[in-house]
Parts: C-alpha cells; sequence; structure tokens
C-alpha cells in the first residue's frame, strides 16, 4: 500500500448516551471545536488537523447526537470509517455491558468485519470519588478489550480517559490513528 500523505481518516465515536463522546471530541478539538450537525443522520462531526508523525492527517470525527436505537439511517453513520472509539462511563457498568451491541451495529454496517478501534472507559476523574462497589475496573476492560483483540485478529487497546481533565485523551486518539496505520500495512 502506498502511503498517503494527506489522509483523511472518517472515526465514529460510539457508546450509550451521556459516556461523554461529545465532551471527548470537544476535549480533544480544543479552540478549533465545531458543530457540523448533519440533520438527516442524526449526527455531528468535526474535523481536527494532526500531525501525525511528521505526515498530515485529516480526523474526521463523528458523534451520534441522538441516541435512538436501531436508528433506519444509522448505516450512513458508519459507512466509509476507517475507526471507531467505543465509549463507556466507568461509573455506569450498563454502559460497559452495552458496548457489545454498538460493536455488533458497527460490524453489521461494515461487512460483518471489525474495524480499527480503541475501547474507552471515561470519566476516569470519578475513580476516586464514585462508590467502587459499582465501578467498571479496568481489569475487566482490559479483559473485553483482549477478548474482542483476539476475534478480530488484532490489537485493540483500552485506556481510561477524562474529558474532564483531558486525562489519556490526545492518546487515546493517537492509539487509534496507529492502529489505522498499522492495519493499513503502513
Ligand atoms: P454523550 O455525548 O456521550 O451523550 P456528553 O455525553 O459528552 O454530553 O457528557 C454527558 C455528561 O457527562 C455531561 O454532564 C458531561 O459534562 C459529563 N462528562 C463527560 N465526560 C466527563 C468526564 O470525563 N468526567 C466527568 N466527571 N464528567 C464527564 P452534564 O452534567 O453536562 O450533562
Ligand atoms: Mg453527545
Amino acid at each position: 500500500m502506498t502511503f498517503n500523505t494527506n489522509q483523511t481518516f472518517k472515526i465514529v465515536l460510539i457508546g450509550d448516551g451521556a459516556v461523554g463522546k461529545t465532551s471527548l471530541r470537544r476535549t480533544f478539538m480544543g479552540k478549533s471545536f465545531r458543530e457540523n450537525y448533519i440533520l438527516t443522520i442524526g449526527a455531528d462531526f468535526s474535523i481536527k488537523d494532526l500531525d501525525f508523525e511528521g505526515y498530515p492527517v485529516k480526523l474526521q470525527i463523528w458523534d451520534l447526537a441522538g441516541q435512538q436505537r436501531f436508528s433506519d439511517v444509522r448505516g450512513a453513520y458508519y459507512m466509509g470509517c476507517y475507526g471507531a472509539v467505543v465509549v463507556f462511563d466507568i461509573t455506569r457498568p450498563n454502559t460497559f455491558s452495552n458496548i457489545d451491541y454498538w460493536i455488533n451495529e458497527l460490524i453489521k454496517f461494515n461487512d460483518n468485519k471489525l474495524v480499527p478501534m480503541i475501547i474507552i472507559g471515561n470519566k476516569s476523574d470519578l475513580r476516586e470519588t464514585s462508590p467502587p462497589e459499582i465501578q467498571v475496573t479496568k481489569m475487566a476492560a482490559e479483559a473485553y478489550a483482549m477478548t474482542l483483540s483476539q476475534w478480530g485478529g488484532f490489537k485493540i487497546s483500552y485506556m481510561e480517559t477524562s474529558a474532564k481533565t483531558g486525562e489519556n485523551v490526545e492518546k487515546s486518539f493517537t492509539n487509534l490513528i496507529n492502529s489505522i496505520y498499522s492495519l493499513m500495512g503502513v
């Protein structure tokens, strides 16, 4: 594969409502954050220009605006995506169980194949203050990512982020771009 030095990557954010998808996008975009609402799909997107190991990369980051399940326009949301950021809230275990649903939906619209992805446990800033017994443990989430990696045949990482403090937000996106490139054989 030839290396395209001005690559645009469509990335989709998926996960339950209120897990922090829009906040992660906002934190990652920083000052350049803009909303581009696509009414027909019920989605927003933002574009971020990055320098990745010396090469310019354009990320088109899509974010579900509505949370309605089984939407008949969801196919258009996933179409042509290079990678996915799968988000749950570490303080709400049901959002962790539900990532199965989101990944299945993504696969369904992608010829039953996984795309490069990263699993994100967001709201890491709440580890200190929320009741430990309700939290999704790092070990459980890492085990999930490992099982998924084995199934997909490539590495899928788990990272904990805080859209509030910014912890690991940039790193997560960089990790995803790395996976995309390595799967392209670059
Ligand atoms: P969504 O786009 O996945 O639906 P949002 O989620 O980004 O709208 O975030 C939902 C709520 O979670 C928001 O709270 C937001 O501020 C909060 N949130 C998002 N990320 C974090 C995080 O990392 N840490 C903490 N503590 N809160 C976070 P409100 O109260 O504005 O609805
Ligand atoms: Mg949102």
